[in-house]
């Protein structure tokens, strides 16, 4: 028996490879671009693809494959792969959604706590042996208590504000309609009000045209001079230009960020910078949740080539 051909596009884990053999007819490439160097008859064979990473993936890689079928994505958000012209050609396509709800969840509240509580300024401090040469650092600002904002109250969403609830927050948050909520949240009709009425708002939209530059020059200019942003979703949900401006300043306080406009070659503006926490669009990177979405992106293949329902369908 043939076994189908399936094309891992991106980089897996060692974890990932021995069950991506596993009944597959397994080709890997490093990424989209390498597809068209790929030889003819081994891509006509190819039905399902397993897709990780950022790189646009659309209608040019699409024919490369004619026999495609199947693009399951590794992350919820499947910005990089053009859905409509995937509709087009029949060919289905899937995310890896809820698996990381947690772990980015948990990382928008780390980068905010580590932000306003210096701790990387501090954790130099210490390995330098200033707490003794030089006493005590600077004093920080404090955390729990402060008005929350949550740009976007999707699953993600929902789970920093609960995080941020459990440290007695005033929770507010902007979605296009009100949601069902415990009692005392307050939803904001604009992005605009929502960015008045909060110290700390953590951007949890998902990426996508739809959503570009969301966060635009006037939203951030409706944040208040002592207000901190997050962003945990794609750095295109904001005018990255504008909150540079603004981080330049001195408009607002500060921004912690996993996610830039462009990665990995993040604007270097952002490194001459005191007032921003950076991380390398680490959210969902824990063994844990990665195994997760992995096990996910293949169940999602596997049901497609067995004829059954789809786990976790995107068209
Ligand atoms: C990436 C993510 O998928 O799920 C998402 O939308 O951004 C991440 O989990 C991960 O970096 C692998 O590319």
């Amino acid at each position: 028996m043939t076994l189908p051909a399936l094309l891992a596009i991106g980089a897996y884990a060692d974890w990932d490879v021995p069950d991506m053999q596993e009944g597959f007819d397994l080709l890997q490439i490093a990424s989209a671009s390498a597809l068209a160097g790929v030889d003819v008859a081994r891509r006509q064979g190819i039905k399902a693809v397993a897709y990780k990473g950022h790189n646009p993936f659309g209608a040019t890689e699409m024919d490369l494959l004619p026999s495609l079928e199947i693009i399951a994505n590794y992350g919820v958000g499947y910005d990089a792969i053009d859905v409509e012209a995937a509709t087009k050609r029949g060919v289905r396509v899937t995310n890896t959604p809820d698996v990381l709800n947690d772990d980015v969840a948990d990382l928008a509240v780390a980068m905010l706590l580590s932000f306003t509580r210096n701790m990387a300024f501090n954790a130099a401090w210490q390995a330098r042996g200033d707490w003794a040469e030089k006493g005590d650092p600077p004093l920080a600002r404090k955390f729990s208590g402060a008005r929350a904002g949550i740009m976007g109250l999707g699953r993600i969403g929902r789970e920093i504000a609960d995080r941020l609830a459990a440290f007695k927050m005033e929770i507010h948050y902007h979605s296009r309609s009100k949601k069902n909520t415990p009692a005392g949240w307050v939803w904001h009709e604009t992005p605009e009000g929502l960015a008045a009425a909060c110290d700390y708002m953590v951007v949890a939209l998902v990426g996508g045209k739809a959503t570009e530059n969301y966060v635009s020059r006037d939203v951030i200019a409706a944040m208040g001079a002592d207000a901190v942003i997050a962003n945990i979703s794609r750095g295109t949900t904001i005018d990255e230009d504008a909150l540079l401006e603004a981080l330049e300043a001195g408009h607002i306080r500060g921004a912690a960020l996993d996610v830039f406009r462009v990665e990995p070659q993040f604007d270097p503006r952002f490194l001459a910078l005191k007032n921003v926490y950076l991380q390398p669009h680490q959210g969902s990177a824990t063994v844990e949740t990665r195994k997760g979405m992995g096990a996910l992106q293949r169940a999602n293949i596997r049901a497609h080539l067995a004829g059954k329902r789809l786990l976790t369908p995107v068209n």
